[in-house]
């Protein structure tokens, strides 16, 4: 039956039709809202997303800081600690007076500090003075007089032998590049381009041109370097109880398997005098030229410093050089 036919069959006037359903423009008009309250929805929707976003990030934001904040207040409660520690342990060595500074001491094994609120301290003191004294290179203190020291005579030229063609030509010349006069001395280089007074730090050799990175710090594990047979971090005479097995090599007249001897000794005993070592190991040679370089004794000093937290984890890690005979801090590196 046709819409436009009444049950009669009586056709109804198109006017009638017209008003007695939803006008059209009402039509158009519903259609056309639906569209708007989408348009509003998707906006309400981004702006909770936007919204959403933002407060995450600025969460994430104020966390970081939080984060950054405690963080920095660890780091400054470590170094204090830290530096407490050190003073400590500075009071301890002005009162320690020994023969020897020998690794058996008990001063020197490993300890774990308790401390409140904060967790455990592990703290390392080991002795130096294990290498050649670059701040003693020559026979006067501050430099003044260019000769080298007649215990280093046999040893200087002996360590750049050990570095091979690398340092050949260098032994002259790493002595003016550092002594207070500019007049070069046989085999040297010198003038006003030197820095004509002792180093601050051992890195200033690079200031030399023929000196590479590779010939001061050597190529481990096949080649050593510079650093590995000097130091700024010893006396003038050299601990014996301490010193590194390649650098005992470099003494007059001895040989690699009186090293290793003296290596055996002295890791069951401590070493107070030469004539003790001479009765143990008698392949040990007659230090006329080095006897004074050979000490018993540091004045130099590495303490590391490891902080742990209550369950034992690592936070802060020090590394500190002090010299005893001043009471001062030479190096603080903290990790
Ligand atoms: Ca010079």
């Amino acid at each position: 039956m046709n819409g436009s036919q009444s049950r009669g069959g009586k056709r109804r006037p198109l006017s009638k039709r017209v008003s007695s359903g939803p006008p059209a423009g009402g039509f158009v008009f519903f259609r056309a809202n639906r569209h708007k309250d989408g348009f509003i929805l998707v906006s309400v929707l981004l702006l909770c997303v936007m919204l959403v976003a933002s407060a995450t990030a600025y969460a994430w934001f104020v966390r970081t800081q939080i984060r950054a904040v405690f963080q920095e207040k660890t780091a400054l409660q470590a170094r204090g600690i830290a530096f407490l520690l050190t003073q400590e342990v500075m009071k301890a060595l002005k009162l320690l007076s020994k023969k020897s500074d020998s690794l058996h001491d008990p001063w020197f094994q490993p300890m774990f500090i308790p401390l409140q609120d904060f967790g455990v301290a592990n703290v390392s003191l080991k002795p130096l003075d294990n290498k050649i004294p670059l701040k003693y290179l020559f026979a006067s203190k501050n430099n003044r007089n260019s000769d080298i020291d007649t215990g280093l005579k046999i040893v200087w030229p002996n360590m750049w032998l050990e570095l091979g063609e690398r340092g050949i030509s260098l032994p002259a010349k790493v002595l003016d590049y550092i002594d207070v006069d500019t007049v070069p001395r046989a085999g040297g280089r010198d003038g006003p381009d030197n820095l004509n007074r002792d180093l601050f730090d051992i890195s200033e050799l690079l200031g030399i041109p023929e000196i590479t990175p590779e010939l001061l710090y050597g190529e481990p594990p096949t080649k050593r370097g510079l650093a590995d047979y000097c130091t700024l971090w010893s006396g003038k005479q050299i601990n014996i109880n301490t010193v590194e097995p390649h650098v005992l090599a470099l003494f007059e007249n001895m040989n690699w398997n009186t090293v290793e001897d003296v290596m055996k000794y002295r890791a069951e005993k401590e070493i107070t005098n030469i004539a003790d070592l001479k009765r143990e190991i008698p392949s040990f040679p007659n230090l006329q030229n080095t006897m004074f370089i050979i000490g018993y004794t540091s004045d130099y000093y590495n303490l590391k410093i490891q902080l742990l937290d209550e369950n034992w984890n690592s936070t802060r890690y020090f590394d500190i050089v002090l010299l005893k005979s001043e009471g001062r801090i030479l190096r603080w590196e903290e990790m």
